[in-house]
């Protein structure tokens, strides 16, 4: 066991050997309701200590198929007060890129939601091709600004959208006026919270609407039902339950090329450790999925 390594250090591999890459972003700047998911990335990889390295339903092992290799953390701007939203997004980008370029499938934790925009710039940086950002999420994200910044962690989806990508909002259960707006002005192709409950055929009407063979995957972790992932900063009821989850995550990677994922806004509960273990294992899915 190593609280500091995902899934621990023996089951870790060197950086040359490692397929996967675990990027822990603990960056807080914006949150708005309750604070904590600078301590996410800490909290799902010292979970990840507790997992069972072989996965029943894939029946494997899958640190031993994709090696897993855990990266520094990048710093959070609070301890570095000179680094602004925008420079931390360019540090992001930059070593998101310095990753992609050694060949590496790149797993970001959060941190909040506004970081995503650098990570996903790494890719829309080097690749040539589009491609669609699947966003798991209770909330839209895609305010022009919020708070007095176009950086908040509720506009994140719009600075993918300003980059021209696609995207494909799933487990949304609350938006504004504006984004409603948005939402039907350029077709974005929701699929509402409600659907997914009310509709068996979800995940096929989902995978229909993903038009690019690449995809990026953005886990805002309060996509989940709250009952199954408390520890969010703004938790919403009626969320995606975990084998609703996995099973369109899962789907997503038989069907398309997944070029990277990001699991964000874990703000772990003092009293539960239940959040983060959910979240450690949804990111050893992402990985043994990866081998499908
Ligand atoms: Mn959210």
């Amino acid at each position: 066991m190593n609280p500091k390594q995902f899934i621990g250090s023996e089951a870790q591999t060197t950086y040359t050997e490692a397929k996967a890459v675990i990027l822990p972003i603990p960056y807080e700047a914006t949150t708005t309701y309750r604070k904590g998911c600078e301590h996410g990335p800490a909290a799902i990889i010292e979970a990840s200590n507790q997992l069972e390295a072989y996965d029943d339903e894939l029946q494997q092992e899958t640190c031993l198929i994709t090696g897993i290799y855990t990266h520094d953390a990048i710093s959070d701007t609070r301890k570095k007060p000179n680094l602004t939203a925008e420079e931390m997004l360019e540090v992001t980008t930059k070593t998101v890129s310095d990753l992609l370029q050694d060949g590496k499938f790149v797993i970001a934790l959060g941190g909040e939601h506004a970081i995503t925009e650098g990570v996903v710039r790494a890719y829309h940086q080097l690749l040539s091709e589009s491609f669609t950002v699947v966003q798991i999420d209770a909330h839209g994200d895609m305010r022009h600004s919020y708070e007095g910044s176009i950086y908040n962690h509720a506009c994140v989806m719009r600075r993918v959208l300003d980059m021209g990508l696609p995207t494909l909002p799933v487990g949304i259960r609350s938006i504004c006026r504006e984004e409603a707006e948005l939402i039907k002005a350029q077709q974005i192709p929701v699929i509402w919270a409600r659907d997914i409950y009310y509709d068996r055929d979800w995940i096929k009407k989902a995978l229909a609407k993903i038009t690019t063979e690449k995809v990026f995957i953005s886990i805002d972790l309060d996509g989940l039902d709250p009952s199954l992932l408390p520890g969010v900063g703004t938790p919403e009821p009626g969320g995606l339950n975990w084998y609703e989850l996995t099973q369109f995550l899962k789907e997503i990677f038989v069907n398309h090329q997944v070029i990277g994922c990001d699991v964000m806004e874990l703000a772990p509960l003092s009293d539960s450790v239940v959040s983060q273990f959910t979240a450690a294992k949804l990111v050893y899915k992402l990985i043994g999925y990866l081998s499908l």
